[in-house]
């Protein structure tokens, strides 16, 4: 409760403003019109998205933070195969930002062995650097080395422990921005950096079930104070400001929609017009002028929703083994131990 939960993908200062270009010009141009959702998280995305985390209608952080609660003593035994092959484990968590959920399980890991090491990973050094303020003042008996890396795009050089069996953790549900060949791609990378017997913990939001309606979905992505749509409309303003764009952000919609085919919840920015955007020559290349028609959309994220059998298949083609799932009381969200 002492951290406020960040943004898991991206921060600002360490975005280049080439990718930034590089990306808007791939996206823009081609039809349909795409942006990648790592372009929410500039400053004022990072905090829309921090108050999104926070929203009624937004279950996933809560309901995440609630199992991690009920279950982290559990949770660190099986990570350690048990009582009778009892072993020590090391934590590493990828996007970490400020590490706002892991705070339960350190705690679990230091009741359990005494004291831990986290291994941090993320983009951002700013969020690292509070993330091991945050941990080093509230929970003694845990050491912190930071890692700054984009493990979304680099096969992560993990720098681990001799002699330690590595947690891995990855929560959050960020596993479901990455189309299924990624998610996979990202999975196989970081199963090549472990040893058979670690672990890791990953987090998934389900899919629609008979106590989890369309309805209940769809409003975790438009939510009636229209935080959602200021933090999907924020990507233009970000283009704006990084690429002297001139999106008018008052003539797109925000639009969150269920696909039912691909099991995931897509958001969309709608034109409410025939309108032209220009974005000035930069360093991916020269000056572009667009048009949009009115209903024209920009598809700027899908969030994939998973069941059991959908986790599974997800973790077995990056050989790991699924070991245990636990859900929340309503069957919202699981977090699943699979082992390596
Ligand atoms: C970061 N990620 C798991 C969020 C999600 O739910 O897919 C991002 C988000 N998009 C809209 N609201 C939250």
């Amino acid at each position: 409760a002492a951290f406020t939960e960040t943004a898991p993908i991206s921060a600002t200062p360490d975005t280049t403003s080439h990718a930034v270009a590089a990306e808007a010009r791939a996206g823009l141009t081609a039809h349909p019109r795409t942006l990648s959702p790592w372009l929410f998280y500039d400053e004022a995305g990072s905090h829309l998205f921090e108050q999104i985390t926070q929203l009624p209608e937004y279950y996933l952080t809560r309901t995440e933070r609630g199992i991690l609660t009920a279950h982290a003593d559990e949770i660190l035994q099986q990570a350690a195969n048990g009582d009778k092959d009892k072993q020590t484990l090391t934590l590493i968590e990828l996007g970490a930002g400020t590490a706002a959920k892991t705070g339960v399980l350190l705690a679990a890991a230091v009741r359990r062995q005494g004291s831990v090491v986290y291994q941090p990973v993320d983009v951002s050094e700013t969020a690292l650097a509070v993330a091991s303020r945050n941990i080093q003042a509230n929970f003694p008996g845990v050491t912190v080395r930071c890692q700054v890396a984009d493990y979304t795009r680099e096969a992560l050089p993990l720098d681990r422990l001799p002699n330690l069996r590595t947690l891995a953790l990855y929560i959050g549900s960020s596993i479901g921005n990455f189309s299924p060949a990624d998610a996979k791609s990202l999975l196989s990378n970081v199963r090549a950096q472990l040893l058979p017997g670690d672990k890791l913990l990953l987090g998934t939001d389900l899919g629609p079930s008979p106590q989890k309606s369309i309805d209940t979905l769809l409003a975790a992505y438009n939510d009636a104070a229209g935080t959602t749509a200021a933090f999907n409309r924020n990507v233009l303003t970000r283009l704006n400001r990084d690429l002297g764009a001139d999106f008018d952000t008052d003539a797109f919609t925000h639009k969150a929609v269920w696909n039912p085919i691909h099991s995931r919840i897509e958001m969309h920015l709608e034109s409410t017009r025939h309108q032209r955007v220009h974005i000035p020559a930069n360093s991916a290349g020269p000056a572009l002028t667009l048009t949009f028609e009115p209903g024209e959309t920009i598809h700027t994220e899908n969030s994939y929703k998973f069941t059991a059998a959908a986790i599974e298949a997800l973790l077995a083609p990056a050989a790991f083994a699924t070991t245990r799932i636990w859900h929340d009381p309503q069957h919202l969200f699981a977090v699943t131990l699979a082992t390596a």
